[in-house]
């Protein structure tokens, strides 16, 4: 049974009965890309995801058999979620972006959830003990380059993997399997061509020329992994993105003529997740957050990362309605690193109003990081007016 085309074959079914789109198999040995992963640490491109760069996650990314050990087989799956361009139509112009992939429930429930059903099946299946591990995303594993390896895509220009009758828009989850299982082809074609859509649309220009990015300059990481404060000449390029970013995808020809509207309905978006109202949101006590991020990925940035992206969002528009509620964040949020970026918001509202708000605001703060955005934002409204 065990190295048998059947039982291969049973894994690939079972998987897609389980909502799995793409399906895989490669084998444990090292990835060809380690190199670039390295040097991409090496450069200090990832910035402050020191998790990426522990020496004990280093070595596993480099050789997957430390994962588990006796492992012959990983198991290679793909999950869409939905277009971006499926979001809800909001009327008001005073909303944020949230990043399709963030619109339901958080994936890394859902896959690991699944892959656990697709083990307790092949358990059943077979009659001889072994081994299993499952990871989606946050394991030492380089995800990209197995499911290249395990054929599910070419890599792009936008470092996402990407399917040639699917697009991008899909997360890569992994069972490690003591099972000997026959690979399959790895996907060996580059289908970029001499695009560079994704190159040129990117805000920050943070996407390289050797397909890897400098994270430090994505908007996805400025919103999500960054815990503090995001750098001040980058906020504008955020616009309204509050959490993470798709625009490298949605340019993609490949998206553009091959994703398709249909996803898993745990993917969708409910009570404007997909589309929030700044204005609301930046008001959202810890318990109407707490409540309402429950099982969402928004959870991983807590109140205190988001709502300093809605500051940053509201700082980007320039409707009266968004200084109305930031002088009422300054006023009583609790939080400083929320207060700081509503007060940069304010300056860049600019006015009468946010002039004297911010000039009242000075007189009561205590932090010393909200007081120094207090004073850039005054001088910034200074210089404007002059
Ligand atoms: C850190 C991280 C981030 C960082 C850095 C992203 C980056 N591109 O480096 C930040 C926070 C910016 C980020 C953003 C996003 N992420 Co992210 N992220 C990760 C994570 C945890 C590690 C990625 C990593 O190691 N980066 C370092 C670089 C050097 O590695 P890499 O991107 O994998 O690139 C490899 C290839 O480019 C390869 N390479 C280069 N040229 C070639 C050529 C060939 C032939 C081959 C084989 C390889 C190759 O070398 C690299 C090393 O293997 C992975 C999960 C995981 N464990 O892998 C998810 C992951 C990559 N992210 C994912 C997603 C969905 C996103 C976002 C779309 C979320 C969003 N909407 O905001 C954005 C997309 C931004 C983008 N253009 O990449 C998915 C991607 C799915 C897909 N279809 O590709 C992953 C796989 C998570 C998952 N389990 O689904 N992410
Ligand atoms: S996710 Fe946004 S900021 Fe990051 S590389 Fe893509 S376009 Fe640029
Ligand atoms: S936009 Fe063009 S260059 Fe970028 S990933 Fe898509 S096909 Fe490749």
């Amino acid at each position: 049974m065990e190295g048998s085309p059947a039982l291969k074959e049973f894994i690939k079914a079972e998987a897609h009965r389980l909502g799995f789109d793409l399906v895989g198999i490669t084998d444990p040995s090292p990835p060809d890309s380690f190199p670039i992963y390295q040097k991409w640490l090496d450069r200090g491109l990832h910035g402050d995801m020191t998790y990426l760069s522990r020496p004990d996650a280093i070595a596993r990314r480099a050789n997957p058999s430390l994962i588990l050990p006796g492992v012959k087989s990983i198991v290679m799956v793909g999950i869409r979620y939905p277009r971006p361009e499926d979001a809800p139509v909001i009327e008001s112009e005073l909303h944020g972006k949230v990043a399709a992939y963030a619109w339901g429930e958080d994936y890394h429930n859902i896959i690991p959830a699944r892959l656990k059903t697709l083990v307790a099946a092949l358990q059943t299946r077979i009659d001889f003990p072994f081994e299993w591990k499952i990871l989606t995303d946050s394991g030492p594993v380089l995800e990209r380059d197995l499911a290249q390896r395990a054929g599910l895509g070419w890599i792009g220009k936008n470092t996402c993997l990407i399917h040639p009758r699917m697009g991008s828009y899909f997360l890569l989850g992994e069972l490690f399997l003591t099972l000997d299982l026959e690979p399959d082809s790895p996907f060996t074609t580059d289908h970029c061509g001499s695009c560079r859509r994704c190159i040129e649309a990117c805000p920050t220009h943070c996407i390289l020329p050797d397909r890897t990015l400098d994270a430090k300059r994505c908007i996805s990481y400025l919103t999500i992994e960054n815990k503090g404060g995001i750098p001040t000449d980058l906020r504008a390029t955020l616009d309204n993105w509050v959490f993470g970013c798709d625009i490298c995808q949605q340019v993609c020809p490949w998206n553009i003529r091959f994703a398709s509207s249909h996803h898993d309905p745990l993917f969708s978006p409910k009570d404007n997740t997909a589309r929030p109202h700044l204005t609301r949101e930046i008001l959202l006590s810890p318990t109407e957050f707490k409540q309402k991020f429950n099982q969402s990925p928004l959870q991983r940035v807590k109140r205190r990362g988001y709502l300093r992206n809605i500051a940053v969002a509201l700082g980007n528009s320039t409707s009266e309605q968004s200084l109305a509620a930031l002088l009422i964040c300054l006023k009583n949020e609790p939080e400083p690193l929320i207060r700081a970026h509503a007060a940069w918001a304010i300056g860049k509202n600019g006015g009468a109003r946010a002039r004297t708000a911010l000039q009242e605001a000075l007189q009561s703060e205590s932090d010393p990081d909200v007081i120094k955005e207090i004073r850039s934002a005054l001088q910034f409204i200074t210089n404007d007016q002059v």
